[in-house]
């Protein structure tokens, strides 16, 4: 009877420890990335960005949260972070290397001081239109661009999203023409074509993380900036600026971009899930911004901004034309001429 109990006693003990370790959750994946399937572990992933809980990047990543929890069957669980709470996009993707991020949507601005190759889709009015830029990034150039991301910094772009065309906002006079700029002070983002364009059209650059941009615009610290619709309405700048132009002088793509050792620490199945919710959430995003775009100047002019909707962009292009001389051999002509050759 006593060695009955025993074994008994022992299968029971087996049973109630192997119930207790196959339900566990850690923070920011990569727990054992290779956890076998069926071992169902919860895997919460911290997704940060600048922008606020009204932009388009929240809208986005709202979407990717949904899709991948259910792709991942609950296994990936998503935290979003808005308002820079971990930090300007700079620092974010710096986080990401070690490990204090796990994901971040970040536009290409501070690539500069990481991969300068990818800066090439930040050169002046290269693109003609969104769909021009969609065709450009989805397609061999934006993998490459993505390759040179994890060759140099081993962090892997899942996708490429969207910020949109950026114009200029001040609060010292209509911007109709390049010479209306001279003089003023305009924070761009920490990038060097854009600081090199706005150096080139007669204006003072000062790059700024975005973070410091709302209270450096209320104070005075600098007369403009320079963002897409959507970013103009969502971040309030509309209660700081009296100006808008609409230039469209830049195309600003963002990058939902994970650390490299991070993705490869999850299974197969983990991964797919990953890239499809990012692929998918992507062309969702890039949606919101287009009807963000559409709507945001009738809700500017409302909230007491005068916009010049349609200035000509002619002499602006002319302006910007040795910011190309500057940087076409840095990225070489043909690639230049690819994008822009994109059908
Ligand atoms: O990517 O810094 C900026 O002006 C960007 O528009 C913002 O960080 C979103």
């Amino acid at each position: 009877m006593k060695k009955f109990l025993a074994f008994f006693m022992s299968v029971m003990l087996i049973f109630v420890l192997a119930a207790c370790g196959g339900e566990n959750s850690t923070e920011g994946g990569s727990s054992d990335g290779s956890g076998e399937k069926g071992n169902k572990e919860t895997i919460t992933l911290k997704v940060g960005h600048t922008l606020s809980d009204q932009s388009h990047y929240q809208e986005g990543l709202k979407r990717f949260k949904e899709l991948l929890e259910e792709k991942s069957n609950g296994q990936f669980q998503v935290e979003i972070f808005p308002n820079g709470a971990l930090g300007g996009e700079r620092e974010m993707i710096e986080g990401l290397q070690i490990g204090s991020v796990d994901l971040v949507l970040t536009s290409t601005g501070p690539m500069s001081g990481f991969v300068p190759e990818i800066t090439v889709v930040d050169l002046p009015f290269l693109f003609r239109n969104a769909e021009h830029a969609h065709k450009v990034l989805d397609g061999e150039i934006g993998q490459n661009l993505f390759a040179k991301l994890e060759e140099a910094q081993g962090l892997k772009g899942l996708a490429w999203w969207e910020n949109g065309f950026r114009n200029v906002t001040n609060n010292v006079r209509p911007i109709e023409k390049p010479e209306d700029l001279k003089g003023l002070k305009i924070r761009t983002m920490e990038n060097d074509i854009h600081m090199d364009s706005f150096k080139t059209m007669g204006a003072d650059p000062t790059p700024m993380a975005f973070p410091e941009l709302f209270p450096a615009l209320q104070q005075g610290v600098v007369d403009g900036e320079e963002n897409p619709v959507p970013v103009i309405t969502s971040s309030r700048f509309y209660e700081v600026q009296k100006y808008l132009t609409m230039t469209r002088h830049f195309y600003n793509p963002s990058m939902l971009i994970i650390s490299k050792s991070k993705f490869d620490s999850f299974p197969e199945d983990l991964q797919t899930a990953l890239l499809e919710a990012a692929k998918e959430a992507g062309d969702y995003e890039r949606q919101v911004v287009a009807k963000m775009d559409e709507e945001g100047i009738a809700l500017l002019k409302e909230k007491g901004m005068e916009v010049i909707e349609e200035p000509n962009i002619e002499p602006f292009k002319e302006a910007v034309q040795p910011v190309y001389e500057k940087y076409s051999e840095q990225f070489g002509q043909d690639l230049i001429d690819s994008i822009i050759n994109t059908k």
